[in-house]
């Protein structure tokens, strides 16, 4: 790997976090594998080779809890929903280079031979702990199938992750209070020799390491407390039958955690396999250079410090919620195996509908097959999922927005230059008239390249899609001024607007590509355009298009208003009637998934009581609430929960502290927008002194915004 801009000459792998083979798709767990894909296609258009790879995450309790309950093997029931992720994908023209699974032969053989290695090079050991136990079911309770309090926030939590506190993964054990999901009884704990692996080895390693990944902020920073502090070695068996067994031990599998990130490899592999080690070679992207596996002495040394490991340029896109695993877990397990480190992890926000969180158990989504049986392109949503906010920002999904977005950037500005572009070079000219591009118009599609280039070296998928959008808007501007429609056929001026024109729609279909592939290749056919546009290099965008065309077909729909009304009116009927069949008034959301994005929506039940007392509209206006944007978030050292944010408010800056620490990706609020009450009295947190107090909603601190263009200090009354 380097660390140099892209396209660089070592092969890059592109991959994305692997979906539990578990449930159905909707358009929350699709906001990974878009983003991938467009980063993939973006990387590709840069002259990288690249190789685009996921697969289905078939093992581990996600699983087996789902398949017990339907009554079927776990086997037959993950199959068949890697069958149906292996069809949706490429209806969303998500297009893996090979999209595999961790129960095909290829990756059973890639994990026993690295967990071989990892024993070999002397990272395993193994140890007596405590495991949940269900007597009256008389089995074994891993991960999911026990429930109780997390030990560092108290949040009611699953066997091995914190998924509703702080979001930390839980090693077997930890988990308070036990409870059994097979019978709701009290578990009990005892005591058992698991395998570990000594990631504390690899402490000043991966120190390092973190300090060079790139990507985007929140992947290097929220890993940090744990690679600094007291890193906990890794238990990395489980008594369960379903699983890549553990080499030599009959009634041992593996962690799911270990064998699903090895599929990134593992599909890598099946895709050289299929193609050939010289149009992709897996092991110059995957193998470190060097000697190998380097030595552990399961003694905590600092044998597993020093540089990169070689090998290609591997990307990982995931969800923030598997931070971990993929910077601290799993480049340990890389480098302790003898393979490359990540050079990227981007990890993107969680989604949320209508500004609530997604919930499966309540039907409460929208489904990948159900956006398409609405008789909706996968660009509109692809777009929308790529732009409407940054990768790592959360964003919101509604059905209103998504018809502004489709309406206002897609139909008025793509659709509306490259249509009325076409449309008079073909009436008039009869195609692109042959004439030079002038000047200031190949200036500006060379900074639309350059906005492309930099959106890629800097992780950021938004500022991808936004170069085309910006230069189609360029050249709405530049048409409407010059205003071709009015000059005499036998001006040169005429003919000199319309070839610059069909230049910059040509350059739209190479920049917009990557993220609306489908209208890029209508623009390129339009053209008639040779070959296809998904083939062409980013130099494409320069390059002459002179050729003779016919009139061009709309790009885009209008989404009429009424649409929007029906589909709202569908989403409220549904959840409707799921939730009255869902008595128990809890989110029993068992999809593997965490993509309720923490809105912790609370039921009419659990509500507080309306005040009794009333106030008068004096007494309100007492308050001055302002508008404020967060323009730097850090944690108050030494306190877990506290953040000491510092906000624009317009007037002035503010120092705030606020109890949010462990419930926002403090990164990714820089830039948001808040409600702040200005004139409350100073206090002082833990010796910080907070100056105004930011206002929230429920346990989960959900932060007040508003929705138009209200700037920073705007009173709200
Ligand atoms: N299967 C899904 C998740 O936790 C999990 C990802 C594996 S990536 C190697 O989001
Ligand atoms: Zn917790």
């Amino acid at each position: 790997m380097s660390h140099e801009d892209f396209p660089t000459e070592d092969p890059a792998v592109v991959t994305c976090g692997l979906p539990y083979a578990n449930g159905d798709l909707h358009i929350g767990h699709l906001r990974t594998y878009v983003g991938g894909d467009i980063y993939s296609r973006a990387l590709k258009r840069l002259g990288q080779e690249t190789a685009f790879v996921s697969g289905s995450d078939m093992h581990g309790t996600p699983v087996a809890v789902n398949a017990a309950e339907e009554g079927v093997t776990p086997e037959e029931f993950a199959l068949r929903h890697h069958e149906r992720y292996e069809e949706t994908f490429p209806k969303f023209d998500v297009e893996f280079d090979n999209y595999g699974h961790t129960h095909d032969e290829t990756n059973l053989e890639t994990t026993q031979e690295i967990v071989r290695t990892l024993e070999e090079e002397g990272y395993v050991y193994e140890k007596e702990i405590p495991v949940a136990y269900d007597p009256e079911a008389d089995q074994w309770l891993p991960d999911r199938f026990v429930e109780g309090a997390c030990p560092y926030c108290g949040e009611h939590a699953r066997g091995d992750e914190c998924d509703e506190g702080c979001g930390r993964h839980l090693e077997p054990g930890e988990i308070e209070d036990p409870v059994s999901t097979v019978t709701g009884n009290a578990a009990e704990y005892r005591n058992r020799e698991h395998k570990f692996f000594a990631v504390s080895d690899l402490q000043e390693y991966l120190v390092e390491f973190i300090d060079r990944l790139e990507g985007t902020s929140n992947a290097q920073n929220q890993p940090r407390e744990w690679i600094e502090g007291e890193l906990q070695d890794w238990c990395i068996t489980r008594d369960m039958d379903w699983g890549v067994d553990y080499p030599g031990e009959e009634d041992l599998v593996l962690y799911v955690w270990v064998d699903a990130p090895i599929e990134y490899i593992s599909s890598t592999k099946q895709y050289t396999e299929r193609v050939g080690s010289d149009v992709f070679d897996w092991e110059a992207a995957w193998k470190a250079s060097g000697s190998g596996a380097v030595d552990g002495d399961g003694a905590g040394g600092s044998d597993g410090a020093g540089g990169p490991t070689g090998g290609g340029e591997i990307v990982h896109i995931i969800g923030r919620d598997i931070i971990q695993h993929h910077t601290v877990f799993w480049p340990a397990m890389l480098r302790a195996a003898g393979y490359a480190e990540p050079r990227a992890v981007m990890a993107s926000g969680f989604i949320t509908l209508e500004g609530k969180g997604f919930s499966t158990s309540r039907d409460r989504a929208v489904w990948a097959d159900e956006y398409l049986d609405e008789g909706f392109r996968p660009d509109l949503l692809r777009y929308y999922l790529a732009t409407n906010g940054g990768f790592q920002q959360d964003v919101d999904f509604s059905w209103g927005r998504f018809r502004e977005r489709v309406n206002n950037e897609l139909v008025g500005t793509v659709g509306n230059f490259v249509y009325r572009s076409l449309l008079f070079a073909a009436r008039e000219f009869g195609g692109s008239p042959d004439v030079d591009v002038s000047e200031d118009v190949r200036a500006r599609i060379e900074t639309a390249i350059e906005e492309f280039e930099a959106g890629v070296n800097e992780y950021s998928v938004r500022a991808v899609g936004e170069s085309a959008v910006r230069l189609a808007q360029f050249g709405n501007e530049y048409i409407q001024r010059n205003e071709p429609w009015k000059l005499d056929d036998d001006d040169p001026e005429k003919a000199r607007v319309i070839r610059d024109c069909v230049q910059i729609a040509k350059a739209v279909a190479v920049l917009f590509e990557p993220v609306t592939p489908e209208a890029a290749e209508n623009i390129w056919s339009d053209l008639n355009e040779d070959g296809d546009v998904h083939a062409a290099g980013i130099d494409a965008a320069l390059d002459p298009a002179t050729q003779a065309f016919d009139e061009p077909t709309e790009l885009f729909e209008k989404i009429p208003a009424e649409r929007v009304e029906e589909l709202n009116e569908k989403l409220e009927e549904r959840v409707e009637a799921a939730t009255e069949d869902d008595h128990s008034g809890a989110d029993d959301d068992t999809d593997g998934d965490r993509e309720d994005g923490g809105a912790g929506n609370a039921s009419a039940a659990d509500l507080e009581p309306i005040a009794d007392e009333r106030i008068g509209f004096e007494d309100f206006q007492a308050l001055d609430i302002r508008v404020g944007e967060i323009v730097a978030a850090e944690g108050v050292e030494g306190a877990d929960k506290l953040a000491k944010l510092t906000v624009d408010i317009g007037l002035e800056e503010r120092q705030i502290v606020a109890g949010i620490k462990q419930l926002h990706d403090l990164d990714s609020l820089v830039g948001e927008t808040i409600v702040v009450v200005a004139n409350l009295e100073k206090a002082e947190l833990f010796g910080v002194e907070s100056n105004g107090m930011l206002l929230a909603a429920g346990e989960q601190a959900d932060l007040l915004t508003t929705h138009g263009d209200a700037v920073p200090g705007t009173k709200i009354r």
